[in-house]
């Protein structure tokens, strides 16, 4: 039989373009079920290459109408892929490509190329989109000036770059930079905008809009301030003022994904733009004031200067992650930003580079790019940029940047181009640094250390465990910043870094009067696991007194894993030693809430399920559940008064604000009350639901009641309030499910399938439902398989509708080779079903394939 499975594609098989497009012109009549798109395409073959080539154009469900080159029809004949223009039939030298194609926006449930949300028709083009819209080269190292001219009977008619002209049923636009296809995007439909001004440091003005729904309007200040701070800080810091006469943002109820960077028209899931604070919670601002900061940072890089193909996906996307993170760094609290920046990375990206799915932050093949925008290209791309500006220094990193900027503006570039201006800016050999690009796995760092004579010897041993098709490791270049502490509490080293690039390596500190504990990875200052054993009082030492924030929260992590670890394994009980120190913490007026709050967490279900498994244990869910609620009892008993006290304290009066220091506040105070529900049966969390004046404690304090398993009656009067908000009802969603306990996850989300507001095409609310019932591990892993039943069935459902969604919502099963064989089999047996469906998209088979390999 012939293998009809599609074929992966190879980083090292990468071909230049045969053809150049020098200018795009499209027409859109827009209509529901049969838009048609006239394309004009300037092609002239690449200098770079021989000649005598056939023109390919990739395009995917298009009714091809007509088709003339030079203004001679032309018989094209499209396959399921694109058409072929035989070398033959073009002449020589330059020519002109015009087509006219039928496609249905309506009709289009996968959200990719045209599609209509709401009576809105919007496009999602990245990565490959553009090829359900026309026949064009639809790759990033193609770049072209577009017009784009769009009729249709509705008010708001909007397109990239500047409006050229516009009159009663049309508008024209203009965008004059260069910019490969996955940036084109049009939207029209029923909008009104909040606009604003921003003149750039070079003297321009620019027009900013953020278009929404009617009725929606109220809720877009805080979108348009963090824009403007966005604008403003890339002059600053990068001196990357915007290029165009306008700036549009509109937000979108049916998205894929957060946000689109498409150039100078930026298209958002409207939960990262709207917010009130009667709706949003503080993590709601702070997520929207990232993503609002990302997309606008694309436009440098990303936009202007581009990848040269897929592979080269964390070129625009780790870095510009690296720049959000600084962004709301500055605009907040570094500590705090970089904490959760850590707590996100272990969570999504550690657990990645642990599975069947781990790859490099450049990925050598790939069956659907599309599964490739994950937390490795993301997070752990950003991580590089930081560990590389951690080793050349900050001067030399700017000057890195700008050497990019200035050489590759309007390029479409790679990792190499990248990885050169750091060479030659720090004039150093950064190829040892290039394995990190290449190179699957999380790095540990296993810690030994000697003390003798007043000289302390600190021996660093890395290795990096196989991954899929990376068995074996070369050792990795890896920044250590680290510093000692005395006994006393104080630092008796400040930072410095250790450069360790050699499988093991020692370091001895000589003249000290006392052992000192070692502060290692200060900042965290690598993407690595760092396996430091140190007792309980040496950990609350680090936690009290550790000059580095962020180890001062690490040490309180390790000092409560460690004691979970033995209450899972041994039945052990929290001693007084962490008690302490939570309470002396807890006391410290003098520490930010935000850290407070952080620092009362523990470490979630899911770390510590992949801190056994990696230890060798298997983990069980059930035991780590109960463990965490009991861990969570004792430390509500212990803590009570202050935690009452925190409760008290931490109120925010006067009129909201969503800035740093009120949602460090009430980040506490929700952390005080949830935990103060264990003690008080819900009282104070009831109270709280009942005052609350903002979402961040209205659904804080619902939580807390949810995770006693009360709050029933809390439940209906939140959906009473909010049914008619859909950003809203999400969380009413999710907190149910995510809250459930594990014998009741199942049957609830079940149950919440069959709910009116529950509308499976929608990804917000899919994965509310589904998606939450994931990221509750003892009710995801229930026994009998329920839940995993539950998942494969929605699925493969979704997958026939929205095969981008459903292979990024199947990420939930990558952790399953860690579990029991019960278990395993349950779950092979789900992932074996979604497998034989018929019809799979490639996106589930890829992810699914990979999974069971
Ligand atoms: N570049 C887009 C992501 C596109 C995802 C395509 N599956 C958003 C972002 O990273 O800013
Ligand atoms: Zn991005």
């Amino acid at each position: 039989m012939r293998d009809t499975s599609p074929q992966p594609i190879h980083l090292a098989e990468y071909q230049p373009p045969a053809y150049l497009v020098d200018q795009v012109d499209l027409t859109f009549r827009l209509a529901p079920r049969a838009t048609r798109v006239l394309s004009r395409i300037h092609f002239r073959p690449n200098p770079g290459i021989h000649a005598g080539h056939d023109l390919r154009l990739d395009g995917e469900g298009l009714r091809l109408i007509s088709a003339t080159l030079d203004g001679q029809p032309i018989e094209a004949q499209p396959d399921a892929t694109g058409v072929t223009i035989p070398a033959t039939a073009l002449p020589d030298g330059a020519f002109l490509w015009e087509a006219e194609v039928e496609i249905a926006p309506e009709g289009n449930t996968a959200l990719e190329g045209l599609y209509m949300s709401r009576g809105m028709y919007c496009t999602q083009c990245e990565a490959e989109g553009f090829r359900k819209i026309t026949f064009y080269p639809d790759r990033p190292d193609v770049m072209a000036p577009f017009r784009v001219r769009i009729e249709a009977d509705l008010p708001v008619l909007l397109s990239n770059g500047n409006l050229s002209a516009k009159g009663p049923g049309w508008a024209e636009w203009h965008d004059p930079h260069p910019k490969p296809s996955y940036l084109f995007a049009l939207v029209a439909g029923d909008l009104v905008a909040t606009s604003d001004q921003f003149r750039t440091m070079e003297g321009r003005d620019v027009a900013l809009n953020i278009w929404v729904r009617p009725g929606d309007e109220g809720k877009t200040g805080y979108a348009m301030d963090a824009l403007k701070r966005s604008m403003i800080w890339d002059e600053q810091v990068y001196g990357r003022a915007y290029d165009l006469e306008i700036f549009n943002i509109v937000a979108v109820d049916d998205f894929n994904m957060g946000a689109m960077e498409n150039k100078g028209l930026n298209i958002f899931n409207s939960a990262y733009v709207l917010a009130s604070p009667e709706t949003a919670t503080d993590g709601n601002y702070a997520a929207i004031e990232r993503i609002i900061a990302h997309e606008y940072f694309h436009n440098w890089t990303g936009n202007r200067i581009t990848c040269r193909d897929w592979f080269q996906l964390s070129l625009k996307e780790g870095l510009t992650v690296f720049r959000d993170q600084q962004f709301m760094g500055d605009m907040r609290s570094h500590a705090v930003k970089r904490i959760e920046d850590v707590l996100t990375l272990r969570a999504r990206q550690f657990r990645e580079d642990a599975g069947p799915l781990a790859h490099p932050v450049r990925p050598e093949s790939y069956v659907e790019i599309n599964n490739f925008y994950t937390a490795t290209v993301y997070e752990k791309g950003a991580e590089l940029i930081r560990m590389l500006q951690l080793l050349v220094g900050e001067d030399c990193y700017k000057a890195a940047l700008d050497l990019y900027f200035t050489r590759h503006d309007g390029q479409a570039c790679t990792i190499e181009d990248w990885i050169a201006v750091f060479e030659e800016s720090a004039g150093r050999d950064l190829s040892q640094f290039k394995r990190w690009y290449e190179q699957a796995g999380t790095p540990r760092i296993d810690v030994t250390e000697d003390w003798r004579d007043g000289s302390y010897t600190l021996t660093l041993r890395q290795h990096t465990p196989p991954t899929p098709g990376q068995p074996l490791k070369e050792p990795l270049l890896i920044p250590v910043a680290m510093g000692l502490i005395g006994p006393d509490g104080q630092e008796l080293l400040a930072t410095q870094v250790l450069e360790l690039d050699r499988a093991e390596q020692s370091f001895t500190f000589e003249g000290l009067a006392a052992r000192p504990v070692a502060s290692l990875l200060r900042g965290f200052s690598a993407p690595v696991i760092l396996n430091h054993a140190l007792t309980s009082e040496e950990r609350a030492l680090l936690l009290a007194h550790d000059t580095d924030p962020v180890n001062r929260f690490e040490a309180g992590r390790a000092l409560a894993r460690d004691i979970l670890l033995a209450m899972i394994r041994e039945g052990a009980k929290p001693g007084p030693v962490y008690l302490d120190a939570l309470r002396q913490m807890l006391r410290d007026e003098a520490l930010d809430p935000a850290f407070r709050a952080l620092a009362l967490g523990l470490p979630s279900q899911d770390d510590l399920a992949s801190a056994l498994h990696d230890a060798g244990d298997t983990p069980d869910p059930d035991a780590i559940y109960l463990a965490r609620q009991e861990a969570l009892q004792i430390i509500a008993e212990a803590l009570a008064p202050d935690l009452a006290t925190v409760f008290a304290g931490m109120q925010t009066p006067g009129p909201y604000s969503a800035d740093a220091r009120d949602a460090g506040r009430r980040a506490l105070r929700v952390q005080a009350v949830s935990l103060l529900a264990r003690v008080d049966q819900g009282a104070k969390a009831r109270e709280m639901f009942a005052r609350a004046n903002n979402m961040t404690e209205q659904l804080g304090a619902w939580g807390a009641l949810l995770a006693i398993n009360a709050g029933e009656a809390e439940t209906a009067q939140f959906y009473r309030q909010w049914s008619g908000d859909r950003l809203v009802m999400d969380k009413w969603f999710a907190a149910q499910v995510s809250h459930a306990e594990p014998d009741q996850a199942a049957g609830l989300a079940q149950d919440l399938t069959g709910h009116p507001d529950f509308d499976w095409k929608n990804p917000n609310r899919f994965r509310s439902v589904i998606g939450a019932l994931g990221m509750n591990p003892a009710g995801f892993h229930a026994k009998g398989g329920a839940s995993y039943r539950l998942v494969a069935d929605w699925l493969i459902r979704l997958d026939g509708a929205n095969p981008q969604a459903a292979a990024r919502v199947s990420t939930l099963f990558e952790t399953w080779r860690r579990y029991d064989s019960t278990r395993q089999k349950l779950i092979r047996s789900e992932l074996e079903r979604i497998m034989a469906h018929q019809g799979l998209s490639r996106d589930m088979g890829e992810m699914v394939g990979r999974m069971l390999e």
